[in-house]
C-alpha cells in the first residue's frame, strides 16, 4: 500500500511491508549500501537500499542519479534510532521515476539566487513549512467569518478609482482607455452591505509602493470584511476575535511547523483579547517616550512601526488618528472632528501592522465636503456617493495583509517569505 511518510512512522507498521513516494532529499553510498533519504510533503523518512536487494540497473540508476529526483520505494519499516526520524526503510524494490542531475539549489546561495529560483526552492523544507502555516490561515479565515455570519463575495479587479490614494495606483491599458488594479475591494464591499450587511472577502490588492522594506509586497492577499451598523468598536471585536481565532487555528494544525522555522510560541500562546487600545495621540507620546523620532501628525513609517512595536508583546489598536492622514472615506469623530474613527492593529515583537480599518461617513453632504477637501471628484466615485443616497446606514470595514499576518505568526524575516510568489518593486519573476 501507498502511504504519506508521517502516517508510517510509528511503531504499528515496524516490519510491515510499506510503499512510498517521493523526491530525493539526500543520498549517501557506503560500500554496497545507499541510504536515501525520502520527503515527500508530509514529512522525511530514511531508507536503506543493498544492491543484493533491489534491481541491479535500478541501484546503478540510483547511484548516479541526484538530489529531488522523484522515486518509489517498497520495503519493510524498521526501527532506527539513528534516522532522522527515528524509522527507516529497508528497501526490497524501488522506481526511479523523473531522475534530477545537479539540482540548482545547494546549501549557502544568495537570497537572490533563491528567488530566481523560487520555482524550485518552494520545496525546502522552510518554504512546506510556511506555505502549510499559510494554508491554514486562510482555511481558518473562512471558517471565521462563515461561523460569524458574513457573507463571502467578491469585488472587480479592475477599477477606475483609488480607495487608498493616487499615489501607489498601477495603471493598465484597457482597450484603449486606462484603468488600475485595485487596491482594495472596500468601496465595492460598501455597496454589498446594502444587501447582505455583513460581507468579507480574500482577494488580491495592488499597490505601487516604492518602497524598499521588509513589509512591502506590490501584490498581496486581502482579506476584507465590512458590516452594517457597525461602529468602530463593533469591528474591532470582531478582528480581535478573528486574530485570536486564527493565532488558536495555526497553534493547534502546526504546530510543527512553527517549531521547525524556530518560532518563540510562548508569545503566540500568550495571546488573548480583548486588545489594548490607544489613541493615536497616546502612541505618539509613547513612541517620543521610547526614542522614536516622531511628531504628533506624521504618519508612521516602516522604520517607527518596527521601533515602537519591539515594545509591545501583544497586538495593539490605535484608533483616532488625525483627520490629515487618514483618506477621504473615513468619519470624523463627533466628539473633535479633527480625528477619525478609524483602528490600525499593531502587532508585536517589530512586526507592525497588520490591519487597517475604521467606520465610514455615511452621510452624504459630509462625504461630499471631505472630497472637495481632498480635491476628488464626486463624478469619478458616483457609485461610492449614491450609497449615502439611498438608505445610508453607519458601517465599518477592515483590512487584514494575509502576508502581513503569516509573516508575524510564522516569525519571518521578511514578508516576501509569506508568499509562495512574491511580487516586489523588482521582481515578477518567476
Ligand atoms: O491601506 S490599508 O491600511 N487599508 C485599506 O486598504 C482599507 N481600504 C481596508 C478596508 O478597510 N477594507 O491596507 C490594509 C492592510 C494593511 O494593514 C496591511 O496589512 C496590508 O493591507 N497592506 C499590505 N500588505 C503587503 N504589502 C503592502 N504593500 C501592503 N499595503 C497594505
Amino acid at each position: 500500500m501507498v502511504y504519506h511518510i508521517d502516517e508510517i512512522l510509528r511503531d504499528e507498521y515496524i516490519d510491515k511491508k510499506v510503499t512510498i513516494r517521493g523526491w530525493i532529499y539526500r543520498k549517501r553510498r557506503v560500500g554496497k549500501l545507499i541510504f536515501v533519504v525520502v520527503r515527500d510533503s508530509t514529512n522525511i523518512v530514511q531508507c536503506v537500499v543493498e544492491k543484493n536487494n533491489v534491481n541491479p540497473d535500478n541501484f546503478k540508476l540510483l547511484d548516479k542519479v541526484g538530489v529531488e529526483t522523484s522515486i518509489i520505494v517498497e520495503g519493510y519499516l524498521r526501527k532506527d534510532e539513528r534516522a532522522p526520524t527515528g524509522y527507516e526503510i529497508q528497501a526490497d524494490r524501488i522506481e526511479i521515476v523523473g531522475p534530477s542531475y545537479n539540482f540548482p539549489i545547494t546549501k549557502d546561495k544568495s537570497d537572490e539566487f533563491l528567488l530566481d529560483n523560487r520555482h524550485l526552492w518552494v520545496r525546502s523544507r522552510e518554504m512546506t513549512a510556511i506555505l502549510k502555516i499559510r494554508d491554514t490561515v486562510f482555511g481558518a479565515l473562512h471558517e471565521f467569518f462563515r461561523e460569524k455570519g458574513y457573507y463571502e463575495t467578491h469585488g472587480p479587479m479592475f477599477v477606475t478609482g483609488a480607495v487608498e490614494g493616487g499615489s501607489t495606483l498601477f495603471e493598465v491599458p484597457y482597450f484603449g482607455k486606462k484603468a488600475y488594479l485595485t487596491q482594495s475591494s472596500q468601496f465595492y464591499l460598501e455597496t454589498l452591505i446594502y444587501s447582505l450587511e455583513k460581507v468579507y472577502t480574500v482577494a488580491p490588492s495592488f499597490r505601487a509602493e516604492k518602497s524598499r522594506t521588509r513589509r512591502h509586497l506590490t501584490e498581496y492577499w486581502h482579506a476584507e470584511a465590512e458590516a452594517a451598523w457597525y461602529h468602530n468598536e463593533d469591528m474591532m471585536r470582531d478582528e480581535e476575535e478573528m486574530v485570536v481565532y486564527l493565532i488558536q487555528r495555526v497553534l493547534e494544525e502546526r504546530k510543527r511547523e512553527l517549531q521547525f522555522l524556530k518560532r518563540d510560541l510562548e508569545i503566540l500562546e500568550g495571546i488573548e483579547k480583548p486588545f489594548k487600545r490607544m489613541r493615536y495621540e497616546e502612541l505618539i507620546r509613547f513612541a517620543q517616550d521610547h526614542s522614536v523620532n516622531i511628531q504628533y501628525g506624521d504618519d508612521l513609517g516602516a522604520d517607527e512601526e518596527t521601533m515602537i512595536t519591539q515594545n509591545f508583546d501583544a497586538p495593539v489598536f490605535i484608533t483616532h488618528y488625525p483627520i490629515e492622514i487618514k483618506p477621504f472615506y473615513h468619519r470624523p469623530d463627533p466628539e473633535n472632528p479633527k480625528v477619525v474613527l478609524c483602528h490600525d492593529l499593531l502587532a508585536p515583537e517589530g512586526y507592525g501592522e497588520i490591519i487597517g480599518g475604521g467606520e465610514r461617513i455615511y452621510k452624504l453632504e459630509v462625504l461630499l465636503q471631505r472630497m472637495e477637501d481632498e480635491g476628488l471628484n464626486p463624478e469619478d466615485y458616483y457609485w461610492y456617493v449614491d450609497l449615502r443616497k439611498y438608505g445610508s446606514v453607519p458601517h465599518t470595514g477592515f483590512g487584514l495583509g494575509m502576508e502581513r499576518f503569516i509573516w508575524w505568526i510564522a516569525g519571518l524575516s521578511h514578508i516576501k517569505y509569506a508568499i509562495p510568489y512574491p511580487r516586489t518593486i523588482r521582481r515578477t519573476k518567476p
